[in-house]
This record gives C-alpha cells, sequence and structure tokens, in this order.
C-alpha cells in the first residue's frame, strides 16, 4: 500500500496544499500602526514593567532573532544582548491582553486567502491551510516562468535560491504535464501571487510551504521564513525529514511525540522509516500505528477541511499567585464571561450562529489541569456565568463548602457553533418570549465560606420547561429535565500545559471585516458536518439543527396537550362510565391534534 503511495501521493486522491503562516506576526501589526518600528529588532512583551517587573517576549522581529532574542526572554536580558531592541507592550483591556488589532489583521489576510483557494482552513491566528488542487488544474498548460519563482525554495535542494530554482527549472522543463513536479511548480506559482497581493494589499509579508498533504506543507513552511516558500516533491521528502527532528511534525510534539522519542529512541524525522507497520501497531495500537507509518513515508490522507470561521470562542486568564478569594473568583468569572458574551453577540451578528456547548478549563495547584463541559442553552451573560459557576462548583466544591484547591489559570469556552435558529422557528420565539422574563440578576459562586454554592438557587433562571410551568401545564419529567442547563460532564482531563496553546486558540475569533460576498462564502455549511443536538445529545446535520430543536418544542406541546386532556379527563366523575364510542373518538382527538397541528408539521429528523 505504502509502495502505492509513494512520496505523499495517494493517486486517487492527488492533492496540492499550501500552509500559509504569517512572519513574526504581532510584530508586524505593530510596525503597521507605527511605521518607525518597522526593520528594527523589535519585541512585544506581555505586560509592561509597571505591571509585570519582568515581562517576557511574546513575539520577536526577525532583526531581534538575528541579534539571539527569543520568544520567553525578559525585557532586561534582551537588554543585555542589545541596548537597540525597542519594545513594545501588548494592549489591554479588562486586565487582560487585549487581541482585538490582532484579529482584525487576521481577518485581512484570511479574507484575501479564502478568496484564492478551493477549501480554506483557517489553522491558527495567523496560519490557514489551503487547497489549491482546483486552482492548479485550471493552471495546467502553462510555461513555467522562472521569474515567477521569486522567494521560493526547493525542500531536499542546497544552495542559494537562485541555484535551487535554476536546477528546479530544469528537472521540471522535462516533466510532462500531468507529473505531479509540473503541478506543484505551478502551485508555487500560484502561492506566490496569493503572498503578493497579502503584502500588497496589508503590507504584512508571510512564508508557506506546498506540498501535498498538510503534514509536510507545515514542515516545509517553516524551513525558508521570513518572506519566503518552500515546495517539497513528494521525492524529496526523504532528503527533508533527514533535517528535521521528528518532534516538528504536526501531532508529534506533545505526548505522543515524548512516548515515541522515549521509547524508539529517534531524533530525525528520517529515522521513522525504520520501524515496520507491525512494530508501531503493537506499540501504538492499530490506528495510530498505522498512522505513524504513513507519516514516516510522508502520507496523510487528512483532507484541508472547511474552515474559515473558528471552532470556539474562549476567554481565559492566568493567575501565577493563584486565586485568593471567592470576591476574585467571582470577578473574573464575570469579567470572562462578559468578554465571551460580548464575543459570542459578535458569532451571532456577523456568522449568524450560536454557541451549544460550554466548556471550562482550570489549571490547580494539586489537581492538575482539568476541563469540564456541558451544553449551552443560551449565550447571554446569565447563563454564560452560570454554566462556568457550575462546572467550577463540580470540580472545586468539597462537601463542607470550602475550596478544595487553588486556580492558577480559567478558561471559559464556547464552542460547537451551529447556524442560528431561524427567527421565526418556535424554538426561537419560544426561547424569546422566556428570555424576556429573565430578570438579568446574575449570581455567582457563593461569597463565603467557599465555592460549595447553593447551585439550584444560583441557577434560578427562566428555562423552557419554566414558560411552560407558567402555562400551568404538565411538562414531562423527560422533556423538563433536557429543556434545563444540564448538569456538567467532566469531559476530559487533559488541558495543553502550554499557555501558548491557550493563547492561540483564544486568539481565534469574529471576521468583522470580511466583505458580505466572503462572509457568504465561508459560511457556506460543511456537507454532511454534523453537531450534538443541546437537548437531546444526538447527532444531528449542522443545517438541520434548527428543524430538529423545532422538533423537540413541538413535542413539548404535544405533551401538553395530552396532558391537558388526560387532566380534563381525570376531573370528570370518576363514577360516570364513559361508553367505548366515546373513548375512542377523545382517543381520536388527541391523534386528530397530534396529527395535524404537530406531528405532520413538523418532520422528524
Ligand atoms: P507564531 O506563528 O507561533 O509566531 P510568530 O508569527 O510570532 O513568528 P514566526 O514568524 O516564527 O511564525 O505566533 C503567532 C502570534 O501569536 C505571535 O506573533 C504572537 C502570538 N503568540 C503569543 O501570544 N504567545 C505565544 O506563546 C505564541 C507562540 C504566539
Amino acid at each position: 500500500m505504502a509502495g502505492a503511495e509513494k512520496g505523499g501521493i495517494n493517486p486517487d486522491e492527488e492533492r496540492i496544499v499550501a500552509l500559509i503562516d504569517m512572519d513574526c506576526f504581532y510584530c508586524q501589526v505593530f510596525c503597521r500602526k507605527q511605521p518607525e518600528l518597522k526593520g528594527k529588532p523589535l519585541a512585544v512583551l506581555q505586560y509592561s514593567d509597571a505591571i509585570d517587573g519582568g515581562s517576557s517576549a511574546i513575539a520577536v522581529s526577525y532583526e531581534a532573532r538575528k541579534l539571539g532574542i527569543k520568544r520567553g526572554m525578559r525585557k532586561k536580558d534582551m537588554l543585555a544582548i542589545s541596548p537597540d531592541v525597542k519594545t513594545v507592550v501588548m494592549p489591554h483591556h479588562r486586565k487582560k491582553a487585549d487581541l482585538t488589532m490582532f484579529r482584525a489583521a487576521s481577518c485581512e489576510v484570511m479574507a484575501i486567502l479564502a478568496k484564492h483557494a478551493t477549501v480554506f482552513e483557517r489553522a491558527s491566528i495567523d496560519e490557514a491551510f489551503i487547497d489549491i488542487t482546483a486552482n492548479v488544474k485550471r493552471m495546467i498548460g502553462l510555461p513555467i516562468n522562472k521569474s515567477k519563482l521569486h522567494k521560493t525554495f526547493v525542500a531536499g535542494y542546497e544552495g542559494s535560491q537562485e541555484d535551487q530554482i535554476s536546477k528546479w527549472s530544469d528537472h521540471v522543463s522535462g516533466c510532462d504535464h500531468h507529473s505531479y513536479d509540473y503541478k506543484i511548480t505551478l502551485a508555487a506559482v500560484y502561492v506566490n501571487m496569493i503572498r503578493d497581493q497579502i503584502l500588497s494589499e496589508t503590507q504584512f509579508t508571510c512564508s508557506a510551504g506546498i506540498g501535498a498533504n498538510k503534514i509536510v506543507a507545515k514542515l516545509a513552511a517553516g524551513t525558508h521564513k521570513p518572506d519566503s516558500q518552500t515546495m517539497i516533491p513528494p521525492d524529496n521528502i526523504p532528503a527533508l525529514y533527514q533535517t528535521i527532528n521528528f518532534t516538528k511534525i504536526r501531532n508529534f510534539g506533545g505526548k505522543l511525540g515524548t512516548a515515541m522519542q522515549q521509547e524508539l529512541g529517534i531524533q530525525w524525522a528520517s529515522e521513522l522509516v525504520n520501524f515496520t507497520l507491525s512494530d508501531l501497531v503493537t506499540k501504538y495500537g492499530d490506528k495510530t500505528g498505522q498512522w505513524i507509518f504513513n507519516i514516516a513515508r510522508g502520507i496523510d490522507h487528512e483532507p484541508v477541511k472547511h474552515r474559515a470561521l473558528v471552532k470556539q470562542s474562549a476567554c481565559s486568564k492566568n493567575f501565577p499567585q493563584g486565586i485568593k478569594s471567592v470576591d476574585e473568583l467571582n470577578k473574573w468569572v464575570l469579567d470572562l464571561a462578559e468578554e465571551l458574551e460580548e464575543r459570542l453577540a459578535f458569532e451571532l451578528a456577523d456568522n449568524k450562529r450560536v454557541a451549544t456547548q460550554f466548556t471550562t478549563h482550570m489549571r490547580l495547584g494539586e489537581g492538575g489541569s482539568t476541563s469540564t463541559q456541558m451544553p449551552l442553552v443560551k449565550c447571554d451573560l446569565d447563563h454564560l456565568v452560570a454554566s462556568a459557576n457550575k462546572c467550577i462548583n463540580k470540580k472545586l466544591a468539597s462537601r463542607d463548602g470550602s475550596y478544595n484547591d487553588v486556580i492558577f489559570m480559567l478558561s471559559i469556552c464556547a464552542g460547537k457553533f451551529v447556524p442560528a435558529p431561524d427567527k421565526n422557528s418556535i424554538y426561537t420565539m419560544l426561547r424569546d418570549k422566556e428570555s424576556s422574563k429573565s430578570n438579568n440578576k446574575i449570581s455567582i459562586v457563593k461569597k463565603d465560606p467557599g465555592f460549595a454554592d447553593d447551585v439550584s438557587e444560583r441557577d434560578k433562571r427562566p428555562t423552557l420547561s419554566g414558560f411552560f410551568e407558567k402555562l400551568k401545564c404538565d411538562i414531562p419529567s423527560s422533556s423538563r429535565a433536557t429543556s434545563e442547563l444540564s448538569e456538567p460532564s467532566t469531559a476530559s482531563t487533559v488541558y495543553p500545559e502550554k499557555s501558548e496553546e491557550c493563547v492561540k486558540e483564544n486568539n481565534r475569533n469574529s471576521w468583522n471585516s470580511l466583505s458580505e460576498e466572503d462572509t457568504k462564502l465561508m459560511l457556506q455549511p460543511v456537507e454532511g458536518s454534523k453537531t450534538r443536538c443541546p437537548v437531546c445529545n444526538k447527532p444531528v446535520l449542522e443545517t438541520k439543527l434548527a428543524e430538529h430543536l423545532d422538533f423537540h418544542t413541538a413535542l413539548t406541546l404535544q405533551r401538553k396537550i395530552e396532558s391537558e386532556l388526560r387532566s380534563q379527563d381525570s376531573t370528570s366523575s370518576p363514577k360516570r362510565k364513559v361508553p367505548q364510542s366515546r373513548k375512542g373518538s377523545k382517543k381520536q382527538k388527541i391523534s386528530a391534534v397530534q396529527s395535524k397541528n404537530i406531528a405532520s408539521f413538523f418532520k422528524k429528523i
């Protein structure tokens, strides 16, 4: 099988993928705002020195890198290396880094990328994969013009950039137009054009990797930075692998990579090929073993997924000294929830979608890192605060009502976005009606003595069942349970320790600056993409969720009608015998109501 896919190409599924990665992104955004910084050694600090005596760099310009300045260095250490280093401090809002300026800049770039690729997958605030197979297909037949391959390198080749392109052009001139080497060269020309456009429209430089799949494109992108691109012809993958530490391969950076380092005793990507499929399957199981075996040969079947919008919105805060009191925790829960609510409001207004899942991540003193998930019924402040408290209490409240651990990092996150239900749907109407009755009172965790809050008190908020209760109708227990904010479930206890991961996730956000046309393009639902219904937790096509929620509402109405009919029945004299024929007519009446008013109207999904 591997032979059939030699060099990372599956003959049935030939793709050309590029990873576009902005160069020292935050530095470039600052330089555009303050042009006097351009070309200078520059570092972006997390905090000003007044806030944190020795704040460290989160982004470093290439001029500063040449001097030996690295990300994570403290300001005083950088100045000791070179007094010429300029520093700027991240903007702050609510005592947290404010990413608005960077998100807006990211949107400008992503909008250009989305226009030029058949499939576009945003990977982080400054990175995106694009599948340009179809774009390249349209170019087949064009002659290769060396001048269009400026700033382009060929992985596996040595020498200057000009030498590499000269050698490669000679090779490609002998290839036919169906060969992958010819097509990847067209792709390099195309990506150069996109990078030029990004530069002229935004003033930002970026780097790119071009290859047969996401894994090799990502590896290639990192080999020549800044403002350059690298193509990786399939036959050159073994040569590239000889120069790359295997932990640099996507997904090998974490626990799996560490375990592999210990168990396989390898350092370079090229060494992976020494292990047989059965070795790898025995050590890592069928799926992971096969996957590693493929990666060793440059094979990766994962397609570029259509994802123009962020997967989730997260707001987080580190507490180096730990949260000291319940008041402090209350304050931060409220602050984070307010920020998240703002972002979710943008998601609704700009992208016409709502989040249906809520996750809380915490880094604790003794409890390590922990993550709790629950369905999100509504994206307002009230629900966000209540959900966060529920998750926090579940983890931290001990029976005597005291803290049982210290929080060093708190992150709240809303995800599993689905298209916003239609304004005219029954679900939306009922939800809005119910919501208008909310007294907007936000209750947070109990003041004293600890976290053990009375959740039932705190969560006295209107729900769908509340709406029906007001109507004095019986809701069967099953529907009541599902229409209320469900109990959180612990999803996993694994959370990326690296703050980088949190920051990157946090960085991903809205698409305010896209044109209507771009937004439409990006909002095209992924064919067949499924989500879980926040009410019944069943998998549902994203595009059908609104309709599915209408079904739940209809079901509740149906039960209400049944219940009303039952109660009418029970209030009638028990002694009075109902003739058989009339009993039958009542059943018919119920079923007539069901079939005419509800069942026939809402299709079960
Ligand atoms: P990166 O793409 O990792 O780095 P970069 O763009 O600064 O530099 P390079 O040219 O090497 O790709 O991160 C993108 C931005 O994300 C970065 O400019 C600053 C921000 N960031 C943080 O805030 N904290 C972090 O720990 C990291 C890694 C990045």
